[in-house]
Formats: C-alpha cells, sequence, structure tokens
C-alpha cells in the first residue's frame, strides 16, 4: 500500500508530462549532450532531452488561441507569423520571442549551428481536430531564400502529438547528402503547403512518427525529408516551429522563391529578421520589414 501511495503523485500516471525545476527558458546550462549533438547530424533530426515548462507551453496555447480568433481568415495550419511592427507589436507576441531569443533554446541550436545565430521566421501548424490538413513530404531547403543553406527548426509540441493527430514524420538520414531533392508544385485544398518532393526520389516507408508530450521538442535540419498526414482525431496537434539560421549564411532577398496560389505565399523578400546571438557574418539586412505590421498567414 505505501509502495503503491508514493506512487499516485507521479504526474505521468496522470497523463501530465512531468517538469523538471531546472528546466526554464532562463536557464543558461540547457545545452545538448555531444550524444545529441551526434545524432542530429546522423539522423538530421533530434528530440533533445530539454523540454519547456508547461506554465510555457501554456502562454504559447493561450497565445495561439489568440492568434486563431484574430485571424479567422486564415487555416490555423498557415499562421506563418512575420513580426516587425517595432517593439510595441513585439511585445504582443513576447511570448514566443521570449521562446525564440531564450537563452535555453539558443544554447542548444549553438551546439547545431554555431555561435553566429539568427532567427529568421516563426510558424504556428495547428491541425485542428477533425480536419487537420496534410503537410505533404518536403525539404524545408525548398522553400527557403538562404544561401548557402543552413537552418535548423525547433517544433515545440503545444498538445500531444502522434500519429493519430498528424504528428511529424521524419526520414532519417535523409539530409546527409545536402541537397534538395526534386519538388513539384501541387495545389491541394486538404494540403498545408504547395510544394513536395516529385514521387521515386525516397521512399515514404522509412519515415518515423516523432511522438512530442506538450514541451517537448523536435529540431530538425533544413536537408531532412519529412512530412505529416492529416488529423482525423478528436485531438487538436499544435506545434510551434521557429526558424534559426547560422549568421554565417545569407537571407538572400534578391532570390525569388517559386510562389503559388495557396495561402502561404512565397515571396520572403520583406521579412524581417533578426540577429540572436553573436555576429552577422554573411552582409544581412535586418532592418529591411522591421516597419511592417505585424501579421500572419504570409510574408
Ligand atoms: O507541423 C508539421 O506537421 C510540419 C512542420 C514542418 O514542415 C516544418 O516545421 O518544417
Ligand atoms: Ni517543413
Amino acid at each position: 500500500m505505501a509502495a503503491l501511495l508514493t506512487r499516485l503523485p507521479d504526474r505521468s500516471c496522470l497523463g501530465i508530462m512531468p517538469t523538471r525545476d531546472d528546466q526554464t527558458l532562463a536557464d543558461t546550462n540547457a545545452s545538448l549532450s555531444d550524444a545529441e549533438v551526434a545524432r542530429y547530424h546522423a539522423d538530421g533530426f533530434i528530440v533533445p532531452d530539454w523540454r519547456l515548462p508547461l506554465h510555457d507551453v501554456e502562454r504559447l496555447r493561450r497565445l495561439l488561441d489568440q492568434l486563431i480568433d484574430e485571424s479567422p481568415k486564415v487555416r490555423p495550419e498557415h499562421l506563418v507569423l512575420r513580426w516587425g511592427g517595432g517593439d510595441a507589436a513585439l511585445a504582443v507576441h513576447a511570448a514566443i520571442l521570449e521562446f525564440a531569443r531564450s537563452p535555453a533554446v539558443l544554447n542548444i541550436v549553438e551546439r547545431l549551428l554555431g555561435p553566429d545565430l539568427m532567427c529568421w521566421g516563426a510558424h504556428m501548424f495547428c491541425k485542428p481536430a477533425g480536419d487537420g490538413r496534410v503537410v505533404p513530404w518536403h525539404q524545408d531547403g525548398d522553400y527557403w531564400p538562404i544561401r548557402p543553406l543552413a537552418t535548423c527548426t525547433v517544433w515545440v509540441a503545444l498538445d500531444h502529438s502522434g500519429p493519430e493527430n498528424g504528428c511529424l514524420r521524419v526520414v532519417p538520414g535523409s539530409h546527409k547528402k545536402r541537397e534538395t531533392l526534386a519538388h513539384e508544385q501541387v495545389e491541394r485544398e486538404d494540403w498545408a503547403l504547395n510544394q513536395t518532393l516529385v514521387s521515386g526520389t525516397f521512399d515514404p516507408n522509412d519515415a518515423v512518427d516523432v511522438v512530442l508530450e506538450p514541451g517537448q521538442m523536435s529540431i530538425h535540419d533544413v536537408f531532412m525529408i519529412h512530412g505529416s498526414e492529416a488529423n482525423r482525431s478528436t485531438q487538436r496537434r499544435a506545434g510551434l516551429a521557429i526558424r534559426y539560421m547560422p549568421a554565417t549564411s545569407l537571407y538572400d532577398r534578391a532570390i525569388k522563391m517559386p510562389g503559388g496560389a495557396a495561402a502561404i505565399r512565397q515571396d520572403m523578400s520583406q521579412r524581417p529578421i533578426y540577429l540572436v546571438r553573436g555576429e552577422d557574418r554573411a552582409g544581412n539586412d535586418f532592418t529591411i520589414g522591421q516597419d511592417r505590421p505585424f501579421a500572419v498567414g504570409g510574408d
């Protein structure tokens, strides 16, 4: 009986992930182990031991609700965030920026991309219960005007994310050649993105599910093949993707991305970008777009 009682308070028994007191966004000791870094390079993705405390997850969830309320015309899978608009606008969405610029997350990203870091985008990928859209197979590099192509995405789960509600699926090791394979443009109402890998460029049977609990995150490389299924379950699946690049690469505003009719437009030339650690070493322009208002759903 005593043994049972001592086990009852274990929060994982109640379906709540345990949080660790030493893990906060301000935690300057947060990092990745050498084994985690090696796994990232071998597989193209990792799920770090470090996770976001639940009260920060709850802040981000409230922000997601706010973004959905404020943007009734934007599908919840398409909540691409365009920062800018000065400090006042930034303050409104402070929870995301605090996350993106936090010592803990930057320490982790620094282990993968080096000491000079830019944050150039963020995207709430929210798949509502019942009709959450498919994310077709793709490599992020096919979408982005960054040269040399080098970025990683930190994707933090705001809900439980598993195969039943359309979790991220990745092809381990598919990043290794450091090249983008052939993509084609496909406009489909039930898809969240409009560029997808041409059939035959890889084997979808090699894919694995990335199952995450709220606050856990996966980090993936720009060349890694990934996608996700529709959400036909009764449980929402939301994640916040923050995009980082090394400041040794150029966010090249002259490159015209393919574009298309899909809700996410691809002209990224005016997007505000931020140096979040170290120094710019590639002539990036951090002034463009800063005066544009905060917006969601496009560039
Ligand atoms: O949230 C998803 O299912 C897809 C995310 C994705 O493609 C990305 O973050 O690059
Ligand atoms: Ni992607």
